[in-house]
């Protein structure tokens, strides 16, 4: 008999400790089966062997009945024994290659990995998949470190494409964070997870049949996403020249609409922030509190996430309001202020970068530099940034922003002397400001709140948005620090606040100086 073919969209791994008291597990797996599982596979790290090859045939009378193939966890004696489909073996049981020659070379072969170095010898060892984890927390396995997204996709990066090894994701898959997981993590190798594996989500789901049928068809829209994001499947963008000459009508609809733009600031600019979104036209509300963030995200128009002054309570703050943001498709506007100072917010902005997505990402070069490490984004500008460097440090800092915002899928603004914008297609220079605005604190958290309140009007376009962000509070500085009556940052900050309420449309375009990067 040769290998079956497999099917690894949706992975049942069981376990009988986790199982719903309602239903007998080999009931959890038939109804799973009937909501879309794909393949089984049996995780009982309790049992004996005798009394694990009895569960395991009545197992496979269900995944017989309905030929979805069983694996056996761990146990090759077990495999052997009711001529299961294949095994799954751990790092720390027997080894990949012992396993294989035990199985023979017709049986599905399957191993756990959480580092690039291990998918690698999984792929030299034979395993015919791996299972890349531990994704998320998840009571059912406790890591020292779990891989988020951004994670998972680093060992997806390391499988050539063209590689026999199939993958899927585990730990804490849910069907709320499926189509994330999936979307996020496809590499640029154009490597999509093949599947997803999922314990609690299904065994102890009230109704593992409803369950299923939710798991699949999130993995499936995940699929789709990613597929046509790598192949460059993506809806039309304006041009810049088009997007420059919105710019006089978004702020006008920006001021009659007023959007209300959730912020979770820091204590140092928070008065700053609020008062530079209502000078611009916008509505801030200030509120670092996890237990509102659900309330709020059905009111608001966008979210700005500030990690300056961070506490734990604005870490869970931040997680949730992401969370509820997304669900109701309002833009999240990260500023990563620090990200690289300490390993706190360094740790921060991976949580929060695994854990939604972000829209927009603003931050000065040291900070867009951070996260260009935290995800894994290989350029050789940055690479080459070094202390006695000019301007942002890159060599090239559109290349960096233009790359940093094509890995994550978002749009990335990168403040300095030079403003750099780009969604990974169009990228932009901006050259408008004023020195006074690099000796005030919170200028760049200002212009934060000014992209989510743009972002709140430019739902479609992100990219508008920042640019147009960018620009409005650079004009203002401009105007500001020409005043004859500002002598210093401390009457400059006032006259920030004035100008940006007296920003004319119009200004917008006849003032801007834009251009477009050239690849
Ligand atoms: N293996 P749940 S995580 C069995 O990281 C297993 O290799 C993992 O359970 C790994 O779907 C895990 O309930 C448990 O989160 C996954
Ligand atoms: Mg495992």
């Amino acid at each position: 008999m040769s290998k079956p073919a497999v099917d690894y969209s949706l992975y049942l791994v069981t376990d009988t400790g986790l199982n719903h008291p309602s239903r007998t597990l080999v009931q959890s797996v038939e109804d799973s089966i009937l909501g879309g599982v794909t393949l089984v596979q049996l995780r009982e790290k309790e049992l004996d062997t005798e009394a694990f090859i009895a569960l395991a045939r009545e197992v496979q009378v269900v995944t017989r009945k309905h030929n979805v193939p069983l694996l056996i966890n761990d146990n090759i004696e077990v495999a052997l024994a009711i001529d299961a489909e294949g095994a799954h073996v751990g790092q720390d049981d027997v080894s990949c290659v012992e396993a294989r020659r035990l199985l023979g070379p017709n049986k599905i072969l399957g191993i756990s990995t959480g580092t690039p170095e291990e998918a690698k010898k999984a792929l030299a060892d034979g395993a015919d998949y791996i299972g890349i984890g531990t994704c998320f927390m998840t009571q059912t396995k406790s890591p020292k470190r779990t891989l988020g997204p951004i994670g998972v996709r680093t060992i997806l990066e390391v499988i050539p494409a063209d590689a026999p090894l199939k993958t899927v994701v585990i730990g804490g898959i849910k069907h709320d964070n499926t189509r994330r997981v999936i979307a996020h993590s496809a590499g640029s190798n154009g490597r999509i997870l093949d599947g997803i594996a999922v314990v609690t989500g299904i065994v102890g789901a009230v109704d593992a049949k409803l369950a299923s049928e939710q798991l699949l068809s999130e993995f499936k829209a995940g699929f789709d996403m990613a597929s046509q994001r790598l192949q460059g499947k993506v809806a039309p963008a304006a041009s810049v020249e088009e997007v420059l000459k919105s710019f006089p009508r978004l702020l006008t609809t920006l001021r009659e609409k007023s959007p209300l733009t959730h912020h979770i600031s820091n204590y140092v600019a928070m008065n700053d922030t609020a008062n530079a979104t209502l000078a611009l036209g916008g509505s801030p509300i200030m509120a670092p509190s996890a237990s509102e963030a659900e309330d709020l995200s059905k009111v608001v128009s966008s979210v700005v996430l500030n990690i300056g002054t961070l506490t734990e309570s604005f870490v869970e703050c931040m997680l949730e309001a992401g969370k509820h943001a997304n669900a109701q498709a309002k833009p999240v506007v990260l500023d990563p202020v620090g990200a690289g100072a300490t390993t706190l917010r360094a740790a921060t902005t991976r949580r929060i970068l695994n854990a939604m997505h972000v829209d927009i990402i603003k931050g000065n070069a040291g900070e867009i530099s951070t996260i260009a490490g935290i995800i894994g984004c290989q350029s050789e500008s940055i690479a080459m940034r070094g202390v006695d460097s000019i301007g942002s440090g890159f060599t090239d800092p559109s290349a960096v922003v233009r790359a940093v915002a094509k890995r994550e899928n978002c749009v990335v603004a990168m403040t300095g002397v030079v403003d750099y914008v780009s969604d990974g297609v169009r990228t932009v220079a901006i050259e408008n400001g004023h020195p006074y605005q690099g000796r005030i604190t919170g200028s760049g958290c200002m212009i934060a709140s000014s992209i989510a309140s743009f972002a709140a009007i430019s739902p479609k376009d992100h990219f508008a948005a920042a640019v147009a962000g960018i620009l409005a509070l650079n004009l203002a500085g401009e105007h500001a620090g020409a005043r004859d009556d500002v002598r210093g940052p401390g009457t400059f900050r006032a006259a920030f606040i004035d100008e940006i309420a007296n920003l004319n449309p119009e200004q917008l375009l006849t003032e801007a100086k834009v251009r477009t990067v050239a690849l």
